[in-house]
């Protein structure tokens, strides 16, 4: 029911499949209280995907660097809350991939346009890396890159597509990794969209 990428991350193919349509329709709930947005990188650059964020946590980006805020600063009002069935889900998938006492909360929402890419990069504005990531694709595939601990290690290609959730914990957490340009396409549910789902724990309690 799930294969080993790494040590500590496991792909579990299609988990979300089932649900995708609901998981759509709360993630709509969340950008109308919390617009995607393209945020800037410190050096000054914008990205090229699109972000959201619900959760007591989300990820921000702007010129003084990367951080967790409890506030998004686009509206200065708090993230929308994380819908219960996406945060439900999230921690049993975690708990399937030997992660029992996940306890997510921030959930990051990135939406790639056709061309919209993510550059190599370790996850580690999270205080507590003793919690995994689980993550959650939706729409449009994409071949993401897995590489090791140094930004100059080889890296190994997955594809992921509609439905396939990943985790990623203990030795993989801070394994660098990047999503290569989402290509042109059409998918029933998300249209010219892939839209990916990042379950964390941003916080030290
Ligand atoms: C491997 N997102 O938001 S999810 C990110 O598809 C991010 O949008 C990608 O990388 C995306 O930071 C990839 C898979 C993922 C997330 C966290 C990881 C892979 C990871 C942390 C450590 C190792
Ligand atoms: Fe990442």
């Amino acid at each position: 029911r799930s294969e080993v990428l790494a040590e500590g991350a496991r792909v579990l193919r299609g988990r979300a499949h089932a649900r995708a349509a609901e998981f759509l329709e709360l993630i709509d709930g969340v950008s109308a209280q919390a617009p995607f947005r393209n945020m800037t990188t410190p050096g000054g650059y914008p990205m090229s995907v699109d972000m959201s964020c619900c959760g007591r946590l989300g990820w921000v980006s702007d010129e003084r660097g990367y951080r967790y805020s409890v506030t998004d600063p686009q509206t200065g009002r708090a993230w929308p809350a994380m819908p219960e069935l996406l945060r439900g889900f999230a921690i049993a998938c975690a708990a399937e991939a030997g992660f029992p006492d996940f306890s997510p909360d921030a959930c990051l929402i990135n939406r790639y346009r056709p061309g919209a890419k993510l550059s190599l990069h370790q996850d580690r504005d999270e205080p507590d890396l003793s919690a995994p990531i689980v993550s959650v694709s939706l729409g449009l595939p994409a071949t993401f890159l897995f590489g090791g601990l140094r930004r100059s290690d080889p890296q190994q290609r997955v594809g992921l597509v509609h439905g396939d959730v990943v985790v990623w914990g203990g030795p993989a957490r801070l394994r660098f990794h990047a999503v290569l340009p989402v290509r042109e396409g059409e998918h029933p549910l998300t249209g010219r969209y892939r839209i990916n789902l990042t379950f964390r724990k941003a916080s030290r309690t």
